[in-house]
């Protein structure tokens, strides 16, 4: 198995040459969603579909387009949470926000573009290839994202601003904002690398709990991190009344629940007959995050 880096270096080499695969783009919108691409994410969502694919019998080219895609996605709901008409945020990934520097409206169509070039991107892919397990993996992206994903979740925490937090609507947020996308990369990595569906549910519980954790922890830094490291102002969660885990179960709780979920993703992965090592360090890691 690669380690992390090598798999967020296959995805940094791949994801520009992705976008430009797909004709001629309109300059400034291929600025504008270069600019959100290049400003040095994690690439956690890639990485793991990647490893996700190999150990299911995979290939990291097998891989490649869906990776990018997923990535375009994660990148697109940053750029338009970041609007004024969302979050408000002006730094992100360390830098401007999209809409600072291109103005709202390129901000939007720069969100819109990488939605869109994620569906082509994966399409194409199974298109040419007539691969099922390509059409299933864009399936499953498409379906995590949208309207009964991540895009439900941003609705229930939007409306729920303001309001008394409780916890299955915190839970509920958070398992459609944050873990659906790496649901998203779990699932579509294993169903590209032959997995069947008691290998892919193993999966998808692994990144529920991963994504419940990694939300835990993302709250707690976002009272104790600084602006420097996150590459995005802390503090925020609690000026726009958001319904998080400290506002819920307070920091010790937060970081007591964050540990239940690392335990309980790694308990997942006890049911994939393949070596995990990698999937349940990168689980345990995250309770040491401090970016
Ligand atoms: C606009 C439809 C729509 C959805 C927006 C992504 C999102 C939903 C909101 C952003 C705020 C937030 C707390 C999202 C939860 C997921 C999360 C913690 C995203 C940040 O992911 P990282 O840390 O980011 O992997 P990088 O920049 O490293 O890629």
């Amino acid at each position: 198995m690669r380690t992390f880096e090598e798999y967020r270096q296959m995805t940094e080499e791949a994801l520009l040459p992705a976008l430009s695969s797909l004709g001629d783009i309109p300059p400034l919108l291929l600025e504008a969603m270069e600019y959100s691409l290049k400003a040095g994410g994690k690439r956690i969502r890639p990485v793991l579909l990647t490893a996700a694919c190999e150990m299911a019998g995979g290939s990291a080219g097998d891989a490649r387009e869906f990776a990018c895609a997923l990535e375009m996605i994660h990148t697109y709901s940053l750029i338009h949470d970041d609007l004024p008409a969302m979050d408000n945020d002006d730094l992100r990934r360390g830098r401007p926000t999209n809409h600072k520097v291109y103005g709202e409206d390129m901000a939007i169509l720069a969100g819109d573009g990488l939605l869109n070039a994620a569906a082509e991107l994966m399409l194409r892919s199974a298109a040419e290839t007539g691969d099922l397990r390509r059409v299933k993996a864009a399936e499953i992206i498409l379906r995590h994202a949208g309207v009964t994903g991540m895009i439900a979740g941003q609705t229930e925490d939007i409306t729920s601003e303001g309001k008394t937090p409780r916890e299955e609507t915190v839970r509920r947020i958070h398992e459609h904002k944050t873990s659906e996308l790496l649901e998203a990369a779990v699932e579509a990595g294993l169903a590209l690398g032959g997995a069947g569906e008691k290998e892919i549910s193993a999966g998808h519980e692994y990144a529920l709990h991963l994504g419940l954790a990694f939300q835990m922890t993302d709250d707690l830094l976002d009272v104790t991190g600084d602006t420097s490291q996150l590459g995005k102002h802390p503090g925020k969660d609690q000026e726009q009344h958001k319904m998080t885990w400290i506002a819920l179960r307070g920091v010790e709780g937060t970081a007591e629940d964050a540990r239940k979920e690392v335990r309980a993703a790694c308990e997942a992965l006890e049911q994939l007959p393949w070596d995990t090592a990698f999937f349940s360090d990168f689980a345990e890691s995250l309770l040491g995050r401090n970016m």
